[in-house]
Parts: C-alpha cells; structure tokens; sequence
C-alpha cells in the first residue's frame, strides 16, 4: 500500500500504514470522524495541491487556473444544490480551509471588534468558535452563553431572554454535542425579535441535513456554516452558506480576509463527496445513521446508563458518567484499550475539570459507514455497558477486544488499499 511513500520514506509509510490499520481493526465511534471515500481521498491526494489560484473562479490572481476553475465551479453548484430549499436561494463559499476558519471569516463580515453575540456554552455542547475566551471569536468579540435546560434539552426561554438583555448582532446555533433536534425557526424568531443576524454551525449535522433527515437551516438563518468531513463524510475542510445577498462579504472574508491560496486538491475533494451526498444511496446511509444512534442510545439506557436529554434525536448521544466512578477520561481510556475509540466530553453541570470531564461522546457515522447496523449497535453498546461495569476484569477487556475485532473484519475498511487484510 502506498508504495511510492513506501520507496521516498519509509518512516512516514509506516506510520501511515499503522494508522490506516488502526481505523481497520478498531471501531470508530467519535462523532466528528467518518471514513471518506477512495474516490473522495484520490482527490484529495492529486496534483491539484500544486496550483494557487487565488480569487475565485474565472477571477483568479495567477495564470493556469482553467481547470481548477472547472473544479470549484462543480463543488459550488453540488453544495447548492444539497443545501438550497425551496424560495431561498443561496450563494456558497467552498475555500475555507476547516470549520474554525469559516466561522472566524463569517464573524469579521457580521461584526465589528467588541461586538456581541451569542451562542451555546461550550461545556453544554458549544464549540470553541462560539466565543470560548480561548478562541479568536471570545477574544475579538464580546460572547455570551446559552446553556441547556436541566433535561438536556436547549433552552430557549434563556436564549430569548438574553437575546433581549444583549441585543446581540449575531445568535449563533448549532453544537458540536448536542443529541437532540435544532429548532432553527424558533432561533429564528429570537434573532427577528431583536434584530440580529442568524448564524447556524451545522459542522456536526451537515450529512442529515443535506439528506433531508434533520430540518435544514433555511430559510431561517441568515448564513451557515459546516465543516466537510463528518457526516458530511467528505475531505477534512470547510463550507459557507448563505442567502445570495450575503455571499459577496463573505468570499471577501475568506479571500483576502483570512485565507490565502485555496487548497484546489481539497475542493476537489468536496467536490466529489458532495456529489456522493447527492446520491440516493447517501439518504439511506443517513436514516441508518440514525436507526444506529438510537439503537445504541436506548441498549445504553436499558443497561441503566444515563445520557443527556435522555436519548438522542441524530447521529450522537452523551453518556452522563456524573455519578459513575470513572471519569469521561477513564472511559476513553478503558474503550480505547478494548478497541473502541471515543472522545470525553463535558456535561452539562461539569463537577471535573475539562481535561477529565464526566461525560463521554458516542456517534455513529463511522461506523454505519463500514456497513454495520442495528444489531451491531446494541452489540456495542452492550460492550461499552460491559466494559464499564467491571473496569479491571482483564479477561472480559481481552474478550471484548478480541470479538470486536473480529466484528470490525466483518465489516472490512479499505479492502482496495490491500496490505495486510481488511481487519
Ligand atoms: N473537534 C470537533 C468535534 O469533535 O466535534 C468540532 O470541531
């Protein structure tokens, strides 16, 4: 595998090699991460990496750019087409180099410095771009927090109230670990309300949106943005949308407010992944996202575990380890020694620090990408119960990692790339 990496250097090559192993064997339930296509990583892994093509397609600042105009041209019009409902026509940005770097470029075309907005907390689910005082967005900008309701669920009584004591430019919705459904026509009613610009980061949701099994953005926020790669399930990246009016400051923003060079082999890769999100195959794939997540939230209540909210309504569930002995860090630890990788995640209500936390985020877009379904997602499930019941019983650790990767070479990865098996 890799064999032209393998004969220039074989140190890097191995740990490609291993890494491209540990996706096989292990199961991957981050929520954020998916397995992109072949297709999606040829063209990721072009000559396309060669070209600068500053500007935007047909207005460029270099030479030699008539292909790679080609190629943006055809990423623009698939995500439009993936995004755009009925009566809203929509204008999209497909340069930014990640999610971080689009909100940051939508930030500069709606606010001045010291401005307010606002958006979730990030120990309730928010991401570090909605104003965390760590981040460009809480330096620049003067953020306030919503938070979720006892029950888990967003509370938008508080986003109202503090939208009225705030009078914020910008409410930005949308989570990195929130389970539960986006009500992106009551967001919008707050943001008329007071005035202010609607900003959805549909980062972690893109993939049902575009599949039409979550409620999309539009026509109620002004402008969205998402990242490429998770259940959107194309190359690692980023994407703006938004009403056509709004389009121009925002491609200013990107190019020359924040970015250089477009990377072209990227775009590409859009390109191609949002033409498999067009797919009706790539709808099915979405509703067994679902069926999988919910599979696996309700055999993890059964077994006594609680989640935030209860449940879920998408692709992720939180599991609430507040009261459990391990911390969300040592559950990470004990699934990822038994081949199960997950994150540690804040609750809501955090008693452990950020490092530590008392939650762990379970998704199930990796997964149901390799093929698995429903039974397997109780059987997961099941091990994680296991696991965390007995965390020093080595022979259910070795058990449990041994049928799971026997389960993960059922459901083979990269088969194509040969080297070694598929599991
Ligand atoms: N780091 C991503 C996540 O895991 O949700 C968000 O950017």
């Amino acid at each position: 595998m890799f064999s032209s990496l393998l004969a220039a250097d074989p140190e890097v090559h191995a740990s490609v090699v291993a890494e491209v192993t540990r996706q096989r064997h292990d199961l991957e339930l981050i929520a954020s991460e998916n397995h992109a296509s072949l297709a999606v990583m040829e063209a990721m892994g072009s000559p396309l990496t060669n070209k600068y093509a500053e500007g935007l397609p047909g207005r460029r600042y270099y030479g030699g750019c008539e292909h790679v105009d080609v190629v943006e041209n055809i990423a623009r019009k698939r995500a439009r087409e993936l995004f755009t409902v009925e009566g809203c026509p929509l204008g999209v940005n497909v340069q930014p180099h990640s999610g971080a770097q689009a909100n940051s470029a939508v930030f500069l075309t709606l606010m001045q410095p010291g401005d307010t907005f606002l958006g979730l907390d990030l120990s309730h689910g928010g991401h570090l771009t909605h104003g965390s005082p760590v981040n460009s967005s809480g330096k620049i900008y003067q953020a306030f927090h919503y938070t979720l309701r006892e029950d888990g669920y967003l509370d938008m009584d508080q986003v109202r109230d503090l939208a009225r004591k705030h009078r914020p430019k910008v409410i930005v919705c949308g989570a990195s670990a929130y389970p539960r459904t986006i009500d992106f026509a009551a967001f919008g009613a707050i943001a008329r309300e007071v005035d202010a610009v609607l900003m959805a980061d549909i980062a972690h949701i893109a993939g049902l949106v575009a599949a039409g099994v979550h409620p999309s953005p539009f026509p109620h926020c002004d402008v969205v943005t998402t990242t490429t790669h998770k259940t959107l399930r194309g190359p690692r990246g980023g994407l703006i949308l938004a009403k056509r009016e709004r389009i121009k400051a925002m491609n200013s923003a990107v190019f020359p407010g924040t970015q250089g060079g477009p990377l072209m082999h990227v775009i590409a890769a859009k390109a191609v992944a949002f033409g498999e999100a067009l797919q009706p195959s790539f709808r099915i794939y979405q509703q067994q996202v679902l069926e999988n997540a919910s599979a696996m939230a309700d055999r993890l209540v059964e077994r006594g575990h609680r989640l935030v909210s209860g449940g879920t309504d998408n692709h992720l569930m939180l599991l609430d380890l507040s009261d459990h002995p391990l911390s969300g860090k040592d559950a990470e630890n004990l699934l990822g020694s038994a081949g199960i990788t997950v994150n540690k995640n804040t609750v809501p209500g955090e008693r452990r620090s950020p490092f530590v936390t008392s939650g762990v985020r379970l998704g199930t877009p990796a997964m149901t990408t390799r093929g698995m379904q429903r039974a397997e997602a109780v059987q997961v499930a099941d091990w994680i119960a296991d696991l965390l019941a007995s965390p020093s019983d080595a022979t259910l650790l070795a058990r449990v990692r041994a049928d799971l990767h026997a389960l993960c070479g059922q459901f083979p990865l990269y088969p194509e790339l040969g080297g070694g098996g598929a599991a």
